[in-house]
């Protein structure tokens, strides 16, 4: 039977999912926004690229929850960016409320689906989606640390001039400005970074890594990165419908791993059918974990202020 994937928010980052995840043939996608008709109309014109470039998946939307039942994932993406005037705290009220009434339906109707958050700010709405769906941590994560690292991934790539494909890197921690690029855990072709470049030049690979979500924002005007960050989305729900058991960086709540509680934080996790299969522990160097507890930290103020 074709697995079924719902996306919650089909704007930007919401329809690429949707699109990526029909073209490589992984699922049937609704697609569901409080904009109904934009949903429905970026299903309609999704479907009829269908004939040209053969695929076979079917992509429905709208604004209603009942064709979403029985769905294997769920990927939020609602939400709203932040607008002049509003201040990040009036954001992650709004949000909450949006996260809020989107994951109470979702569960209604996939009491059994694995929910992952991309709607910023991203640990905290990944708490909300936990504290409002009451999942264990295993069907409940969040998208971020894959897409940090694949930027990474290209940044030190096309410092190297190497193939992407030869390129590892982790990033953990927080999706803010506190996340932690670890380039002493990042390979090219199994050949660990810090004996290929440079610590200098390794920091400004870290700093841009940082900075990527800016960077992009700086030339969109209006509006975030959405390319890489579906692409993002997607390796994780492939990892899930495939059971892959494939390590990926996500946002899961840690439960005494490093020596963090209680927190939604990026970490390696073991992906499959079952979502959150094994948080993988890496030792970490005492300069790493004080990094790593300062960004669990900026977690944590932020989820104090959640009104849920
Ligand atoms: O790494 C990551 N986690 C991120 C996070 C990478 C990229 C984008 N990131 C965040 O994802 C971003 O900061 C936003 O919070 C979300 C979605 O980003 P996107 O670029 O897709 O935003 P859009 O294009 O504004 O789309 C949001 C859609 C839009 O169509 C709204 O109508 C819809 O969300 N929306 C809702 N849908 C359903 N239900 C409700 N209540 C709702 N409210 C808004």
């Amino acid at each position: 039977m074709q697995h079924k994937v719902t996306v919650v928010g089909a704007g930007n980052v919401g329809a690429t999912t949707a699109q990526r995840i029909a073209e490589q043939d992984l699922a049937d996608v609704v697609m569901v926004d409080v904009a109904a008709d934009l949903a429905t109309g970026k299903a309609l014109d999704m479907m009829e690229a269908a004939p040209v470039l053969g695929w076979n998946a079917q992509i429905t939307g709208g604004g209603d929850y009942a064709p979403t039942a029985g769905s294997d994932v769920c990927v939020v993406t609602a939400g709203l960016a932040r607008k002049p005037g509003m201040s990040r705290d009036d954001l992650l009220q709004k949000n909450t409320e949006i996260l809020t009434e989107v994951v109470r339906q979702l569960v209604e109707h996939s009491p059994e689906t694995i929910l992952i958050i991309v709607t910023n700010p991203l640990d905290a709405m990944c708490e909300v989606a936990r504290r409002i769906s009451k999942f264990p941590r295993e069907r409940v994560f969040g998208m971020a640390g894959v897409l940090d690292s694949a930027r990474m991934r290209y940044f030190i790539a096309s410092e190297l001039k190497v193939s992407v494909e030869d390129v590892d890197a982790f990033v953990l921690g927080g999706h803010g400005d506190t996340m932690v690029p670890m380039p002493r855990y990042a390979t090219v072709a199994g050949v660990p970074l810090p004996q290929l470049l440079p610590a200098d030049r390794i920091e400004a690979i870290n700093q841009r890594t940082r900075n990527g979500g800016a960077e992009i924002v700086n030339y969109y005007k209006t509006g975030s990165a959405y390319y890489a960050p579906s692409a993002a989305v997607v390796d994780m729900v492939a990892a899930i419908l495939l059971d892959k058991k494939k390590i990926l960086p996500c946002a899961v709540r840690l439960e005494g791993e490093y020596g963090i509680d209680d927190l939604f934080v990026g970490v390696p996790v073991k992906l499959g059918r079952k979502g959150v299969e094994e948080v993988i522990q890496l030792r970490l160097l005492p300069e790493e974990k004080t990094e790593l507890n300062k960004s669990a930290e900026a977690v944590r103020d932020l989820v104090k202020s959640l009104k849920v």
